[in-house]
């Protein structure tokens, strides 16, 4: 097999368009040396050759740029990368006597090395004398990391290019076609193989008819996009209708116990193969929100996603079929149905019934990305079904990306909670070796990526996390800070950390108080309307009258919400006196007076969090004001912007929220400060 040539396509830096975590200089430390790349073996597939050829371009530009050379591989390196079968998953990094060797079985691992050698900079290379030498195996905890884009082909009328997007349009898509030039989704994919991300899906969950076409008429457009991904690893996987057979193939149903149902997907999957051979799989959003499913043949979730999986198998594909399923036309007069059981109540029972190549899709929370949700109980009650864990890096609830939330450490709490109490397995236990992790993205056309250029931090902070979720989330801030920001002085490090590290916590200060979730303006979900849901279909009520607020979803007297959870949470969240505080509303309805663990009752909590965090999010813009000559000015305006806009949004929170328990409550602010 011939050396591999080099792209021509690869554009390392785009005009107008913010390099992210990978600026020209955090290649200074490894492209001031000498660098090789081994010559492959035979026996590679084509795709495999053209990540090589990637890494080689890599090499080359960033020798070219800092002064260092590509050498042979016999030629006493610096650093060496090369394929070696021994190694399982993930790479190999050794280093004796200052040189260091990166190995690995495929070149994607090969190239997640290479960006991981320019993470580590000078210090990979252990400079300083007397230094250890190193011999470590670095092996994702999951092989599925993927990121689902909600990107749609036309605008949608009323969510736009993107739905929950808060970054521009699409990067994919522009006027109702794949964009002429894809570099940009190049240049993205690099970001994502930098963090470990090698697959995602390339349209919105919510199929409409334009984008359904792209499994069939229109598939040369998703190959383009995979083509533009291959260079660096990153897999396409498409999200499709379940009325495909219907709506594309003229069929008089898409009853998944059909035979001509059957024989159309599998017809559908093998074309799709044959055109783009290291395709993914197919993400599935049946029966949920409008989108179509099984339910309307009487036949179950294990039938519809066993039906797609027999049509992907015979070419490895994977079927990502999401557990979002619940009933959105519901009575708010009817106090029996309870959104948070649905998930568990459809999919728990099917356990053991779904094809080893379907990955159930779960949302981390039992309703809907709120800022503090308990852990979805769905997650520890399939133990013979592939779990993957479903987070949302786009901040539809968490501040739309206007909002300074990084939500490193949100993800953290969810992947090391223990379903089954101390001692047991956590989350990331659970789904890791299952279904892995995916991701809503929060990318976008705009000029940072992702609108607020901090957010870039939760796009990074996911691909590590979903790489090794026990990643402590300061470091990968930290990580992230000193390659977006190289030489970043010390002012400038620590100025970040204040505003991000606890951000998370200071977004849930000031908007819906211990774990009640929504109380956001209906349709966009962004502001404060505290009975914006209260007497919708949708499901997402707090019940607020003048005695108390809370949902009762206790087994004794409530929903029975409770009784999904294993032992001991099932009785933890119970008992009042048990349930932690921060989820104390999610699980009990509670008289205003009721006393916290912390002391304070409900309704002075309420004060005391929503005044707090108005000034957290002050001290924020301030943060920001001393440091942000530091950076440069687009970026220093831009934050600016943003964090005067979340200062006004959190006021008009706090206010709101403030003013409303007064009204409905009746008591006072024990400290007497202005409420409305
Ligand atoms: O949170 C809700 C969003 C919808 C989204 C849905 C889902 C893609 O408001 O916009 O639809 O979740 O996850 O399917």
């Amino acid at each position: 097999m011939p050396a591999p040539s080099v792209p021509s396509d690869i554009v390392f830096a785009l005009p107008d368009v913010h390099p992210a975590w990978l600026p020209d200089a955090a290649f200074r430390p490894v492209g001031s040396r000498r660098l090789a790349l081994g010559t492959p073996a035979d026996g590679g597939t084509p795709a495999a050759f053209e990540v090589l050829a990637t890494l080689r371009s890599e090499l080359d530009r960033a020798t070219a740029a800092h002064g260092g050379a590509v050498v042979g591989p016999q030629d006493a390196a610096d650093l060496l990368l090369h394929l070696s079968p021994a190694v399982p998953t993930g790479f190999r990094l050794e280093r004796s006597g200052g040189r260091v060797t990166v190995s690995a079985a495929d070149p994607t691992a090969l190239l997640h090395g290479w960006f991981h050698v320019v993470r580590l900079a000078d210090a990979a290379f252990a400079s300083r004398p007397g230094d250890p030498d190193v011999d470590e195996h670095h092996a994702p905890a999951s092989a599925l990391r993927m990121l689902d884009h909600w990107d749609n082909v036309d605008v949608h009328p009323v969510m736009g290019q993107v739905e929950r997007g808060y970054a521009g349009g699409s990067i994919f898509y522009d006027a109702g076609q794949v964009r002429p030039d894809l570099s940009r989704v190049t240049a993205y994919a690099r970001l994502l193989a930098a963090v470990g991300v090698d697959r995602i899906a390339v349209n919105n969950v919510n199929v409409a008819a334009r984008e359904a076409r792209l499994l069939t008429d229109d598939l040369d457009e998703v190959a383009r996009l995979a083509a533009a991904l291959r260079p660096y690893g990153v897999r396409a996987h498409l999200s499709v209708s379940f009325a495909a057979p219907m709506t594309l193939g003229g069929l008089a149903t898409s009853d998944p116990c059909d035979e001509d149902v059957r024989a159309w997907w599998r017809a559908a999957a093998d074309r799709v193969w044959a055109e783009i051979p290291d395709f993914g799989g197919f993400v599935v959003k049946a029966d949920s929100e409008g989108q179509p499913g099984p339910f309307a043949y009487g036949r179950d979730h294990a039938d519809g996603a066993n039906m797609l999986a027999e049509a992907v198998a015979p070419h490895g594909g994977l079927i990502h079929w999401r557990a979002f399923v619940y009933n959105h036309t519901q009575d708010w007069r009817d106090r029996s149905t309870d959104r948070a059981r649905a998930a568990h109540d459809h999919f728990a029972p099917l356990d053991g019934r779904f094809a080893d190549n379907v990955i159930v899709q779960v949302k981390h929370g039992p309703l809907d990305f709120q800022v503090r949700e308990p852990v979805s109980p769905v997650l520890a009650a399939m133990p013979r079904t592939r779990v993957a864990l479903e987070l949302q890096v786009t901040q539809e609830y968490t501040g739309q990306q206007r909002h300074a939330v990084y939500l490193g450490p949100a993800w953290s709490e969810i992947l090391r909670w223990r379903p089954w109490g101390d001692g047991g397995a956590t989350v990331a236990d659970v789904a890791a070796p299952a279904g892995g992790f995916a991701a809503v993205s929060n990318v976008g056309d705009d000029r940072f990526w992702t609108g607020h250029p901090l957010a870039q931090a939760n796009l990074y902070a996911f691909g590590r996390l979903a790489w090794d979720p026990t990643l402590d989330t300061a470091a990968v801030l930290d990580e992230w800070i000193t390659l977006t920001f190289p030489d970043a002085p010390g002012p400038l490090r620590e100025a970040v950390h204040a505003i991000l590290d606890e951000s998370w916590h200071t977004y849930e200060l000031h908007t819906a108080p211990l774990g009640v979730g929504f109380m956001v303006r209906p349709g966009h979900h962004y502001g404060p309307d505290v009975d914006g849901y209260e007497y919708t279909p949708w499901g997402t009520y707090h019940f607020a009258d003048r005695d108390g607020i809370g949902v009762d979803r206790t087994r004794a007297t409530g929903t029975g919400f409770t009784g999904q959870y294993p032992a001991p949470w099932r009785d933890v969240y119970e008992d009042r006196e048990t349930c932690p505080d921060e989820l104390l509303l999610f699980f009990h309805h509670v008289p205003y007076t009721h006393v916290l663990h912390s002391g304070t009752t409900v309704v002075q909590h309420v004060y005391d969090t929503h005044f707090e965090g108005v000034e957290r999010v002050r001290a924020m813009v301030e943060r920001w004001e001393a440091v942000a000559a530091l950076v440069p000015d687009d970026i220093a305006q831009r934050v600016r912007e943003r964090l005067a806009e979340q200062l006004r949004s959190a006021v008009e929170w706090r206010d709101q929220v403030n003013t409303y328990f007064l009204r409905k409550s009746g008591i006072g602010d024990l400290r007497g400060r202005t409420i409305h």
